[in-house]
């Protein structure tokens, strides 16, 4: 942890059921380079600050964090760089929304629409009146499609590899009750998929660790397209139907010809709540847009005594 940061204030959400905690004030000095080159300082050098926000005792596996920063591009209304309990992400869609939505409980922002600089790209969330945010996620694509894998002691799964911001594993067909009373049976599966791929060499392009597990099922609301379970890096779920995971889903699907431009996509979450999403054709590639809602569930500082020999956070 380094030690100028023994306070950090932060803001938590939820979107649609999953956390987001924005740090406002207190987080390292990354520079002012690019966000990506801000993510490799923050990666090499205050790591542990990462773990002390997300980590228990002060976080809990579930927690998204959110790092805000200058942008470099001034249209951009911040720069953020989200992160959870095992490492960071390229960009999040549910802790988009939450970033926008703890910025204009700030006051830092209002209706309207907002450029957002992240390490994969610049996106744009719209807050609309009734305080749902729309979020135009970076282009996303398909990158192969109906790949085998053979998993230990479950069986084959055939999947699609789509990017959304971050890299997917897509699964429609497979024995698994997608609901919230099976998620341990769940995240055991798709963790072992996870392991699976990366055994088989199977990555993302560029050899890109697949980090994302989606599988999909029929919606307990009939006015949804599909519901979603999405392992998220380390070993928790997205409670909410996951931004990038819906992304990647609609570039399959416009890849397929099942999903027109404009058309909507109503993705269902494991606990029921949903993300409208829709897409704009660019070339074999989508730009996504999804859009849902979230709520401030508090306000906070948190605090890192030099002598707690977990201000680190406690590292599994
Ligand atoms: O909404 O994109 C998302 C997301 C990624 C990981 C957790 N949520």
């Amino acid at each position: 942890m380094p030690t100028e940061c023994r306070t950090a204030r932060v803001i938590d959400s939820h979107t649609e059921g999953e956390p987001t905690r924005v740090v406002v004030e207190g987080g390292p000095d990354l520079g002012s380079g690019s966000m990506q080159e801000r993510l490799e300082i923050f990666r090499s050098q205050f790591d542990s600050f990462r773990a002390g926000v997300c980590c228990e005792p002060r976080g809990s596996e579930v927690v998204v964090g959110a790092l805000l920063c200058e942008p470099v591009d001034r249209e951009c209304v911040t720069g953020v760089i989200f992160f959870n309990d095992i490492g960071y992400l390229g960009m999040c869609g549910h802790g988009t929304i939450g970033v926008v939505r703890t910025l204009a409980h700030l006051g830092r922002l209002q209706p309207g629409r907002h450029k957002i600089e992240t390490p994969v790209g610049i996106v744009e969330a719209e807050l609309l009146d009734d305080g749902s945010v729309r979020v135009r996620n970076v282009e996303s694509y398909r990158y192969k499609s109906a790949v085998p894998v053979e998993v230990p002691g479950f069986g084959t799964f055939t999947g699609d590899i789509a990017w959304g911001g971050n890299w997917f594993f897509l699964i429609g067909t497979h024995p698994f009750e997608l609901t919230l009373a099976n998620r341990h049976q769940l995240v055991q599966v798709s963790h072992a998929i996870r392991e699976s791929l990366a055994r088989a060499g199977v990555t993302g392009a560029d050899g890109a660790y697949i980090d994302h597990i989606e599988l999909f099922g029929k919606p307990v609301h009939a006015e949804n397209s599909s519901r979603n379970f999405v392992l998220c890096p380390g070993a928790s779920f997205d409670r909410s139907p996951c931004g990038t995971g819906t992304s990647a889903k609609m570039a399959c699907l416009y890849a397929d010809g099942v999903l027109k431009v404009g058309q909507q996509w109503r993705q269902e979450s494991i606990l029921g709540t949903h993300f409208v999403g829709t897409v704009q054709g660019v070339g074999d590639r989508v730009l996504p847009t999804i859009q849902g809602k979230a709520w401030i569930t508090g306000e906070s500082t948190l605090l890192f005594d030099e002598t707690d020999p977990f201000r680190g956070g406690i590292l599994y």
